[in-house]
């Protein structure tokens, strides 16, 4: 079985509501099991700084799936997600990365892993720590720009229907 960790951000419209719509997309993929969710993060956007803030978040999933069929799955999510490819680094309704798949190192045209920027983003890193606070390579960074929004103390509650 692999380990991926994915993570996972909206900032256009209902961000919740998005954000738990494709974490119960990857719940029934009949060839993931997810098998952790971290906090949900409010950050503000990084790269093209005129947006609304985002949610965050990780998720950890364990597949018996290639990386790049994984990547054609996430793919698919932002595609049903009504993800519109419209300012580049702009506002999304979801999005959706590989940052890691087991230790694995790769680099094709379509997939780079882990995710070439990841280290120095902090609304990828704490909730990846948080995750797993265990993984090796990566430093805890300042927190400025990331802050705590939503807990979650299961899987249940996340995915549970009003
Ligand atoms: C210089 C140049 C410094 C570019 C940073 C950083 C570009 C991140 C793109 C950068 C640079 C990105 C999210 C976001 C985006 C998100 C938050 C990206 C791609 N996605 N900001 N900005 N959360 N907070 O998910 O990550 S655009
Ligand atoms: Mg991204
Ligand atoms: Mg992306």
């Amino acid at each position: 079985m692999n380990d991926s960790y994915l993570s996972l951000g909206s900032n256009m419209g209902d961000r919740l509501g998005m954000l738990k719509q494709a974490v119960r997309l990857l719940m029934e993929h009949h060839a993931i099991e997810v098998a952790g969710i971290s906090s949900l993060y409010e950050t503000e956007p990084v790269g093209f700084t005129e947006q609304p803030p985002f949610l965050n978040m990780v998720v950890r999933i364990k597949t018996d799936l290639p990386a790049l069929t994984l990547l054609g799955i996430c793919q698919e999510i932002e595609r049903r997600l009504d993800r519109k490819r419209i300012i580049h680094w702009g506002p999304r309704t979801i999005d959706l990365d590989i940052l890691l798949y087991n230790q694995e190192n790769m680099e094709t045209e379509q997939l780079v892993i882990p995710h070439p920027r990841m280290h120095e983003r902090a609304f990828v890193l704490i909730p990846l720590l948080e995750l797993n606070p265990e993984l090796k390579g990566f430093e805890k960074p300042k927190d400025q720009g990331v802050r705590l929004w939503k807990t979650y103390d299961s899987l249940d509650a996340f995915v549970r229907k009003n």
